[in-house]
């Protein structure tokens, strides 16, 4: 008895306490996207190593990749969905970019170009994806110093994870076929957050807001916290009570919160604001694939060529 108790604890310690073991009885899923297959040691150009991506580099900041697949029958929109090595560890999780919809048996390719995220060789890693609350939908592992190079772990033909250690990457198709080529779909992804600092502040200045074409704050305060515009408001109103002690900038200048436009279409003065509601975004990459973005977009340039737009330029550079 006594016995049996500390074998079962000594597993336990192993399980929690071991290295990240490649669990070749863990099979592939039929009813979600998962992980299919990943890249850890991609060779190097003096090496004969292969430009998976195509973007013209060879080697591991290019070319480490993970795969994902959809087996089931359904389209399924993973925008907003994370990838991540360990939790609370390893290299910062990065969002999906919005818009990044996985046909039935469709495969999407994300590269370490992109992701940021590092397969580290040495300790071996654990890489997972997880859903936009930050449930755990799929997750696979590696051991420390076992990677070959050029050599992926994926679901093998018989549908275990393995080391694939007799076929080369398939970055974009099924594991057990010939490789189709870098021209195969590849998936963007985001850090959350941009140039995330520390620290509180509070800029003064004339604050011109994004609420509409109009609004603008003469005297206006912006308060910023770890990174993040928590508060914005005129002097008039009294600072919010978040506010009290943060230390206050002058700024003598005109802010614009949270988005720069250092450049101009001109004619865009004479077609509507592009109107997106009140959705927001996580980060500064994600409004490029927004449903109504290009549409937006696209009424400038389908006019470009009228007589009305191209007066509206003429006036607008006249103007100054
Ligand atoms: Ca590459
Ligand atoms: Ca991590
Ligand atoms: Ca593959």
């Amino acid at each position: 008895m006594r016995a049996s108790v500390m074998t079962a604890i000594l597993l336990m310690l192993m399980t929690s306490l071991g290295p990240v073991m490649v669990a070749s009885a863990q099979t592939a899923p039929t009813d979600t996207i998962y992980i299919n297959e990943i890249l850890v040691s991609p060779n190097n150009e003096q090496y004969d190593g292969t430009d998976w991506n195509g973007d013209g580099s060879i080697g591991i900041y290019s070319d480490q990749f993970v795969e994902l697949h959809n087996p089931t029958s359904d389209a399924i929109d993973i925008g907003g969905w994370w990838l991540d090595d360990i939790a609370d560890g390893g290299s910062p999780a990065c969002s999906i970019g919005w818009g990044t919809v996985l046909e039935a048996g469709d495969y999407v390719v994300f590269y370490r170009s992109w992701t940021g995220i590092e397969f580290d060789y040495w300790d071996g890693d654990t890489i997972r994806l997880l859903d936009g609350s930050g449930a755990e939908i799929s997750s696979v592992g590696y051991d420390g110093e076992d990677s070959d190079w050029d050599v992926p772990y994926g679901y093998d033909s018989s549908g275990n994870w393995a080391k694939l250690s007799e076929g080369s990457p398939t970055p974009g198709g099924a594991n057990d076929l010939e490789w189709g080529g870098a021209n195969h779909l590849q998936g963007n992804c985001y850090p959350p957050q941009d140039h995330v600092h520390s620290g509180e502040y509070v800029l003064e200045g004339r604050v011109v807001t994004m609420v509409s074409e109009s609004d603008v704050i003469e005297d206006g305060r912006v308060l910023v916290r770890d990174g993040i515009i928590e508060a914005v408001w005129s002097a008039s109103e009294g600072a919010p009570a978040t506010a009290a002690g943060v230390m206050s900038i002058p700024t003598s200048g005109t802010i614009y919160p949270g988005f720069i436009d250092p450049h101009n279409h001109a004619k865009y003065n004479l077609i509507p604001l592009w109107d997106h509601g009140t959705d927001g975004w996580d980060n500064r990459y994600q409004w490029q694939a927004y449903s109504g973005y290009s549409d937006a977009k696209d009424i400038g340039c389908s006019l470009y060529d009228s007589s009305a737009m191209r007066f509206a330029e003429l006036r607008a550079v006249a103007g100054g």
